[in-house]
């Protein structure tokens, strides 16, 4: 699959897009992370096959590389237990989840526009992206579907939601009348919504939430440029790029013990110091990384 160049404005190819084709578009430039990462000790690397179709889970040396799901599914996201991983068939449009092995696997949505899953730090909700016709809004329910509880109600593009490491906020992307999508944090019921990056010619998409709380990590960059990885305070302070170079790299998400962050690159799936330095291949035709806390 060639890497076309990023579109700033990819909303509506990716919590918008209900198309195959429009959704290998996305995953083509880097689709959004997944998952709200709680301390711990480093797991597995979940991720999706890009032409070899299919969620799979890998270590982070790249050894003992399985199989967990096949057909068109993406997205992944570990539950904070490390024992299932919710995920989207971009055929439905709908949240399943499986065990941690790929088995008892089971639909959590069925309105066919359902994406981006990721869990809340006690295991006990998803919070996850609903609307395909422009308008996208944040949502989350119950790990079992149901309770289904609105965050955002605008006419915003909003999307790539991830839960803080404490639970109490939630930080997603957004973008108003096909402006460069910035970062903004709210409560998960909806309230105390502020903005964190308000950048006029740079966007800032799929934000991850470091596990000890302080930073986020997020894909972004220039429109004309290529994408790169950067991490800020949760302030929007302290603004730190940490990959440079002329590839798209994307969807960054972190170890549970901070000290590393998976993304997309070329094709594949990397992992580097959460301060950058040099990336090293974890593997090959893959896209959209989430790492498993044990
Ligand atoms: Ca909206
Ligand atoms: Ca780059």
């Amino acid at each position: 699959m060639v890497t076309v160049k990023p579109v700033p404005m990819r909303t509506p190819r990716r919590a918008g897009a209900l198309s195959v084709c429009a959704i290998v578009a996305a995953v083509a430039i880097g689709a959004p992370e997944a998952g709200a990462v709680v301390p711990g000790k480093n797991g597995r690397i979940a991720y999706m096959g890009l032409t070899d179709l299919g969620i799979f889970s890998v270590d982070p040396d790249g050894d003992r590389r399985r199989r967990l799901s096949n057909g068109f599914d993406v997205g992944p996201s570990w539950s904070p237990n490390g024992k299932r991983i919710a995920f989207v068939d971009a055929v439905q449009g709908d949240i399943w989840k499986m065990r941690a092995n790929g088995d008892d696997k089971r639909r959590l949505t069925r309105n066919g526009s359902s994406f981006e899953p990721s869990w809340s730090p006690n295991g006990k909700r998803i919070v996850f992206v609903k609307g395909g016709g422009g308008d996208p809004e944040i949502f989350t329910m119950r790990s079992d579907g149901s309770g289904r509880s609105r965050v955002t109600d605008n006419g915003a593009d909003d999307f790539d939601p991830d839960w803080s490491p404490n639970g109490r906020r939630i930080v997603f992307a957004r973008s108003r009348h096909s402006s460069p999508p910035d970062l903004f944090k709210v409560d998960p019921d909806g309230s105390d919504e502020e903005r964190i990056t308000g950048t006029q010619n740079r966007y800032e998409v799929t934000p991850a939430w470091s596990p000890d709380g302080r930073r986020i990590a997020f894909a972004g960059g220039r429109e004309s440029d290529d994408e790169e990885i950067f991490t800020i305070g949760t302030d929007g302070r302290r603004r730190r790029q940490i990959t440079a170079n002329d590839q798209v790299d994307a969807d960054p998400a972190w170890s549970p013990n901070g000290n590393q962050i998976a993304f997309f690159s070329r094709e594949s799936v990397w992992r580097m110091g959460s301060d950058g330095g040099r990336a090293r291949r974890v593997a090959r035709d893959g896209a959209w990384p989430d790492w498993q806390a044990r």
